[in-house]
């Protein structure tokens, strides 16, 4: 199998999807949002808009917009070219900016940074419960606090004063890295998630997947979601507002793991 890994940096470039035979070219995505629309792979939920209002690489970003009271936000999603399964890996890297008076108040929790995974069979194939970062506590002022669910086991990872603080600052750029080693042992499984140099989250106390045959579907599975921003608004966002997404990565083991680390000597995609 070649560790090819494929760059859409700067270009609408993206291969086809594979047919399947274990002629996988590698799933590595590198998006600067330079061009004029937004890349092909993000062909389960496209929203957004390429903007020149706010950049962290060039003069472009996208655009993201919520409606007053608009819970289902459909923003920036896609399904990788090849299925992954247990014990496979994923890094993600994406910047955001949320200008002063982003109001993150929420019913519950706003759904974030999120993967799906499900049965590996079937027209629901990779697609049946999420595995989440969720914002909670956030208001109008307040930043709130991650927690983290996969939505098979319905059990939270922290418990009220527990959670780890969100890291957020409005109307400054910042990076976020995360990265799930997928499995349905939570022994064996890890979740962590990175604000710029900050490790907030670093944990195998939660199963990634549902069940040991489950996948992240790929671009060949009709139903499955992929790799999400923010896809749901419990409640609907309180005011209509945008914010901006800038330099896309992933990875996975299939594509290479990437190269750089942490501080800790953790692979990730970077700052
Ligand atoms: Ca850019």
């Amino acid at each position: 199998m070649p560790l090819t890994c494929i760059t859409g940096r700067g270009s609408l470039y993206y291969p086809p999807p594979d047919s399947g035979g274990g002629s996988e070219v590698g799933s590595m995505v590198d998006f600067d949002f330079e061009d004029d629309e937004l890349p092909s792979f993000f062909n389960t939920y496209a929203g957004g808009v390429i903007s020149t209002e706010q950049a962290y690489s060039g003069t472009r970003s996208v655009k993201c917009t919520a409606a007053e009271d608009e819970a289902n936000l459909d923003w920036l999603a896609g399904k990788p070219l090849h299925r992954l399964t247990q014990g496979d890996e994923i890094w993600v890297r994406f910047r955001t900016f949320f200008p002063t008076g982003y109001d993150f108040s929420v019913s519950t929790s706003l759904k974030f940074l999120r993967v799906d995974q499900g049965a590996n069979s079937g027209v629901n194939r990779g697609h049946g419960a999420h595995i989440d970062y969720y914002l909670q506590s956030a208001n109008d002022t307040d930043v709130g606090f991650w927690n983290f669910i996969q939505e098979d086991i319905q059990s939270w990872m922290f418990a009220g004063a527990e959670r780890p603080p969100s890291g957020i600052i409005r109307n400054t750029w910042q990076t976020w890295n995360f990265y799930l080693l997928l499995h349905s042992v939570a022994s064996s499984a890890r979740v962590r998630l990175w604000c710029d140099e900050t490790l907030i989250i670093d944990s195998n106390t939660r199963a990634t997947l549902g069940a040991a045959t489950n996948e992240v579907g790929s671009i060949a599975d009709g139903n499955c979601q992929g790799v999400m921003f923010m896809t749901y608004w419990n409640g609907g966002s309180p005011q209509a507002q945008s914010c901006y997404l800038d330099d896309w990565a992933i990875s996975t083991n299939i594509s290479g793991a990437p190269t750089a680390t942490d501080g800790a000597g953790n692979p990730w995609i970077g700052l």
